[in-house]
């Protein structure tokens, strides 16, 4: 009785758009929904500086190698917050990663496809980051008060990233036909990836309809991958690159844009492991960790150190 008048206080709470904070009482559904979300989207950012991180050392100069660290670290910072953010739900950061580590935890899909030439920088920045934006502009109204402030600092630095990809791809859409060429083929490989990012269709996504009512998710994953087509699809025109897409077209009827069926066992395949980066990009992620052991026992020597030295004064 004393858990169905909670529960119905909570909804009342959510329904008038009061934020729900760390301490208040929360459905233990609602806690773990949240902690899935928020920790894979944590992953997602630090997993997503490493097809990045492949280019540092070969950007094509000193101002787009330091425009590409300083986005890099920015994805550093993302991941942070939202570890922070989820770790005010009860679960720690080791655990976070142990999941990760073990398979258990999720990432985006996007980041496990390879960025084999300069103008992939560019797709990632003009097409992932833009199809992140979508979707993180819309959880800024999320419920939950640390994920949804979190998102608000997100989105500002995010909005940098999607121009700096943009302004890669239309600098070598001007170039030479080679340098052309480059920009055409980035777009025909992450286009489809990056419209996956928004998961599956809202009949087959298996959180959606709880998540919509608790407002951890604003938006449903197709009215979002629509958004995403919709403004993307006139940015790519106005540098003359075309979409891999031949039933693309504006529905004059919805005013949207229609697109061809989405692979979804790609999408799956991926998902599940075995698309072409997985095994790589979680690989590196166990070594950095293991490496970094030391800093962080050095850290808390140091913090120990100083604790009792607080207690001795
Ligand atoms: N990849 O029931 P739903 C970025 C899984 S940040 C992998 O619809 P939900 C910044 C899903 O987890 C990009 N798995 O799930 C950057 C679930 O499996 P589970 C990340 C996916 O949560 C840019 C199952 O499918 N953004 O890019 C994917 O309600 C450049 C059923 O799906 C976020 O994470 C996928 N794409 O909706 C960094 C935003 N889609 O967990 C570096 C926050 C679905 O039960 C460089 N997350 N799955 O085992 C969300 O908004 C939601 O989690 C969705 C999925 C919309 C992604």
């Amino acid at each position: 009785m004393e858990d169905a008048k909670k529960l119905e206080e909570f909804q009342a709470k959510i329904d008038a758009d009061i934020k729900i904070e760390p301490k208040d009482w929360m459905p233990e559904k609602y806690r773990q929904n949240l902690v899935r979300q928020i920790s894979q989207h944590a992953h997602s950012e630090i997993i997503g500086m490493q097809p990045e991180g492949n280019w540092l050392t070969r950007a094509p100069s000193l101002r787009s190698k330091k425009i590409l660290m300083a986005k890099i670290q920015d994805e550093a910072g993302h991941g942070l917050y939202l570890y922070c953010a989820a770790e005010t739900l009860g679960v720690s950061r080791e655990q976070f990663l142990k999941w990760l580590h073990e398979g258990a935890a999720k990432y985006s899909s996007v980041f496990n496809y390879p960025t084999l030439t300069w103008a992939d920088i560019g797709a990632i920045g003009w097409l992932v980051d833009g199809a992140a934006i979508v979707n993180q502009v819309s959880l800024q109204g999320t419920s939950y008060g640390p994920y949804s402030r979190a998102m608000v600092k997100i989105c500002k630095e995010e909005s940098f990233h999607q121009r700096q990809g943009y302004e890669i791809i239309a600098d070598l859409s001007k170039g030479t036909e080679e340098q052309k060429q480059m920009a055409q083929d980035a777009l025909n490989r992450w286009w489809w990836p990056s419209i996956m990012m928004f998961g599956p269709h809202d009949g087959d996504s298996a959180h959606s309809n709880q998540s919509l009512k608790w407002k951890i998710k604003r938006e449903s994953n197709d009215e979002l991958r629509q958004r995403y087509v919709d403004k993307t699809i006139h940015q790519g025109e106005i540098l003359g690159l075309t979409f891999p897409d031949e039933n693309l077209k504006l529905n004059e009827q919805t005013g949207h844009y229609d697109i061809s069926p989405i692979d979804w066992d790609e999408f799956w395949n991926v998902v599940k492991g075995n698309g072409p980066g997985n095994r790589i990009r979680l690989a590196h992620h166990i070594k950095a960790h293991d490496d970094g052991a030391w800093v962080r026992e050095a850290a808390i020597a140091y913090r120990n150190k100083m604790n009792a030295k607080s207690k001795i004064a």
